[in-house]
């Protein structure tokens, strides 16, 4: 069978990004089982002859009505895959989605009829809200880094910004690679129409943000960055960490530091 990534180089590219991704996010034990979910918009690598590909399902209803996504095509790690496999097969551990003209079902086009991720609402809603401010962010990653997640379970966490003042102050590359931070949605259901309004509503903020006792949602412009900056907010936590285990609770950059390194990065405040 022909794949749709055949003698396309560009979409070709985007997929091998996110088996990539996915690797990671395996190694770095974010992603027991089925754990974690990669969605792509790809409507730009779409040619004449994906808009004539028929439907490989039945009409799918998304729970919602997303007006910015007429017409609009994904790549979704499919429900119930696992990371690990994805990484070495990515279409078929993953489908390719076009969403139809009511803009609140999908029919699923390419290769093989796997059915999308269990948070195909919170992705789809959350490309939707991107599209609609028109931002440059494509892809969306939801895994569990244990670090961040452990975090999550300490009231003073979540508090607004307290999380995302520490990591940044565990070393200058956190806030410079991560300058918005780090926001906070209470817990709520997965994969509920709920969680996804809640993650849209920070997401206006910031570009990662903590569902609390299960996981972080990013945003970014291609599903490497998007990994790369759950990547250095994990890795201060994981700096915090180490100095609370050598036994005392570590100073963090100082706010002066802080300011001037912000100032040097033209990083917001
Ligand atoms: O897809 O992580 O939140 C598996 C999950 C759901
Ligand atoms: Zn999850």
């Amino acid at each position: 069978m022909k794949s749709i990534l055949e003698n396309r180089e560009g979409l070709a590219r985007e997929i091998d990004k996110v088996a990539e991704v996915a690797s990671y996010l395996w190694q770095k034990g974010w992603a027991e089982r089925n754990g974690g979910n990669i969605t792509v918009n790809i409507t730009e690598y779409v040619d004449d002859e994906i808009r004539k590909m028929h439907a490989i399902s039945e009409v799918f209803p998304i729970g919602k009505r997303l007006p910015f996504l007429k017409d609009c095509y994904f790549y979704c790690k499919g429900t119930n895959m696992r990371m690990r496999d994805l990484a070495r097969h990515p279409m078929e551990n993953g489908s390719v989605i076009k969403i139809i003209d009511d803009c609140a079902s999908y029919v699923i086009i390419a290769d093989n009829p796997v059915r999308p991720t269990s948070e195909l609402p919170s992705h789809l809603s959350v490309h939707n809200y991107l599209l609609s401010i028109n931002s440059p962010y494509k892809a969306s990653v939801h895994t569990h880094p244990i670090e961040l997640v452990a975090m999550s379970h300490n009231k003073r966490f979540l508090e607004k910004d307290v999380a995302s003042h520490l990591l940044w102050s565990m070393i200058p590359e956190t806030k410079a690679f991560c300058p918005k931070g780090l926001g906070i949605v209470p817990y709520l259901l997965p994969g509920s129409v709920e969680l996804a309004d809640a993650t849209i509503k920070e997401l206006s903020d910031y570009d990662v943000v903590m569902w609390e006792k299960h996981g972080v949602f990013a945003v970014d412009s291609d599903v490497m960055q998007a990994f790369d900056q759950i990547d250095v907010l994990n890795k201060s936590a994981l700096i915090y960490i180490a100095a609370k285990n050598m036994g005392f609770e570590p100073d963090g950059m100082s706010d002066e530091q802080m300011k001037e390194m912000s100032l040097a990065f033209n990083l917001p405040k």
